[in-house]
């Protein structure tokens, strides 16, 4: 959607573009439409409340399918002993080539700034990661409510219920979304998952099975892989984690 800002501060809506890029939360029962035209995912994760990483892969599969660009930001930098061991948990992902930006929303967001230009950004993540005071900080008049994670559930407290976009400048934007806790996929099939998993893409194709699932099946050239150490045993444990979810081959 194109819209003209007027004077008054609302808007006219003067194109509907179509739809590039689509992103649903689903589990077995439905699918929720998040965002739309999105052209970038902004993970953020932060050491407290613990994020999980099966969450991270979920959320980079899905990027992947939708063609996004994925951006991991490793907020609440000022915790720094906490923070020191979340940003090397993410190191893998580093390895693989997604950029990871450690900062803290408290202190300074500005180093994400170049990251969304030219953007529609959404950012992502649990609840309590700190993706409202990123907002909040970047666009002072946006005003979202934050509160004080439970440290006692070790969760954030959801906080956020409604996605908003905010307009950075003419051609970037960032949308706050809700924490979540899950981020289901049933929307992807099993090769669609496994090409989500970037560092895969050249064994699909090459098992002995074609309908392998890259699990226990003999003469499998993920599993070769990872044993020739090629690919990250971690991912290949998350992949079968989501494909054991009921991810994948059914669709709501
Ligand atoms: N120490 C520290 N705390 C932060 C930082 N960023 C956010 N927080 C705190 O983390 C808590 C949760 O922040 P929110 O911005 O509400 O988190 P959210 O990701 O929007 O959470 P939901 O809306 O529930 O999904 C608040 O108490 C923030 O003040 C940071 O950089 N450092
Ligand atoms: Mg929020
Ligand atoms: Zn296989």
């Amino acid at each position: 959607m194109k819209v003209r800002p007027s004077a008054s501060g609302q808007g006219v809506i003067e194109e509907i573009l179509p739809r590039t890029s689509v992103l649903y939360r689903s589990d077995a029962a439905r699918q929720k439409l998040i965002a739309a035209n999105v052209t970038q995912l902004v993970i953020v994760v932060a050491a407290v409340p613990s994020f999980s990483e099966e969450m991270v892969n979920h959320c980079i599969a899905a990027a992947e399918q939708q063609k996004l660009k994925v951006l991991l930001v490793c907020n609440k930098a000022d915790l720094i002993e906490p923070s020191r061991h979340a940003f090397s948990t993410l190191a893998l992902y580093r390895e693989l080539g997604y950029p990871v930006l450690q900062l803290s929303a408290k202190n300074d967001s500005v180093p994400l700034l170049p990251h969304l230009h030219g953007h529609l950004s959404i950012l992502i993540g649990q609840s309590g990661m700190g993706k409202s005071t990123l907002v909040n900080a970047l666009v002072p008049a946006a005003e979202r409510a934050t509160a004080d994670i439970s440290v006692a559930l070790d969760t954030g407290r959801h906080t956020t219920t409604h996605a908003k976009l905010y307009y950075l400048d003419d051609d970037s934007g960032l949308i706050d979304s809700p924490g979540m806790q899950e981020f289901g996929l049933y929307h992807l099939n099993v090769e669609e998952l496994a090409w989500g998993f970037i560092e895969f893409r050249p064994y699909i194709g090459q098992c002995r099975f074609n309908n392998c699932r890259h699990g226990c099946e003999p003469g499998c050239a993920l599993t070769q892989a990872m044993r020739e150490g090629k690919i990250s045993g971690r991912r290949v444990t998350f992949y079968q984690k989501l494909l054991q979810a009921g991810t994948a081959g059914s669709p709501p």
